[in-house]
């Protein structure tokens, strides 16, 4: 009976179905998971919702930090959007973001704008900052290509670009505004932000995997310390 209880239990834990006990298993799978863990050890998913209108954008975000990689992007822009959606999933985050630009103008104003929402979206769903690793970095390959990305959350804005892209366009994304998003989400998420091609061939290539860097970067940045535990990673006492 002893075996029985405990092999039930374990069951539960992992919230899946398990041998000798599918029924339970597929009901905690999709059920509350309240029986998961205390807040201490299952804390409550960092989410935000970022509204952001102008004359020349409306945006809205939805943004879980503890995702899994689900997205819906819309932008207008395929390559742009091809690259928010990788982000999100390289990052495991989740994201829902639609913006209506005026891009028949340019795409400016939409790049920047996303990317200084996008920002906001992080910068509100950290709160205090209390307790993550703050600072991350990713040194991500595609094919020939390689990228690196460094970020710190330090509540100061700066940001350093360099795609080794010489073409006008990658798809249908004007490549100039790729330092554009960057520097718009160094300004919204406060954070130093800085993203590189070391060598590459393709310029498809070249800028994929800034943003998988990147994505990977701000997953390690975001990441809760488990030594720090819900200390301020700064001796400023702000971040
Ligand atoms: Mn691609």
């Amino acid at each position: 009976m002893t075996t029985r209880k405990t092999t039930k239990t374990s069951i539960e834990m992992l919230g899946g179905p398990g041998p000798g006990s599918p029924r339970t298993g597929l009901r905690s799978w999709g059920g509350d998971p309240s029986h998961l863990g205390t807040s201490e050890t299952n804390p409550a998913p960092r989410t935000s919702v970022v509204q952001r209108n102008t004359a020349e954008t409306r945006i809205a975000i939805d943004l879980t930090i503890e995702g899994q990689g689900r997205y819906k992007v819309t932008t207008g822009i395929r390559f742009f959007d091809h690259m928010l959606e990788l982000f999100t999933r390289h990052g495991a985050f989740d994201l829902n973001l639609t913006c209506n630009g005026d891009l028949d103008v340019d795409q400016h104003h939409t790049v920047e704008d996303v990317g200084i929402a996008l920002g906001e979206a992080f910068d509100r769903a950290l709160g205090e900052k209390r307790g993550i690793l703050r600072a991350g970095y990713f040194l991500m390959p595609m094919d020939e290509t390689l990228a690196i990305a460094a970020v710190d959350l330090s509540g100061r804005a700066a940001f350093a670009v360099e795609t080794k892209v010489r073409t006008r366009l990658v798809g249908d994304l004007q490549t100039e505004l790729v330092t554009d998003f960057f520097e718009g989400f160094a300004r919204g998420a406060r954070a130093n932000v800085h993203v590189k091609t070391m060598y590459g061939r393709s310029n498809h290539h070249k800028i994929e995997a800034i943003f998988k860097a990147f994505a990977r970067a701000m997953r390690g940045a975001c990441s809760r310390d488990k030594q720090l535990g819900e200390m301020l990673p700064s001796t400023k006492g702000l971040l």
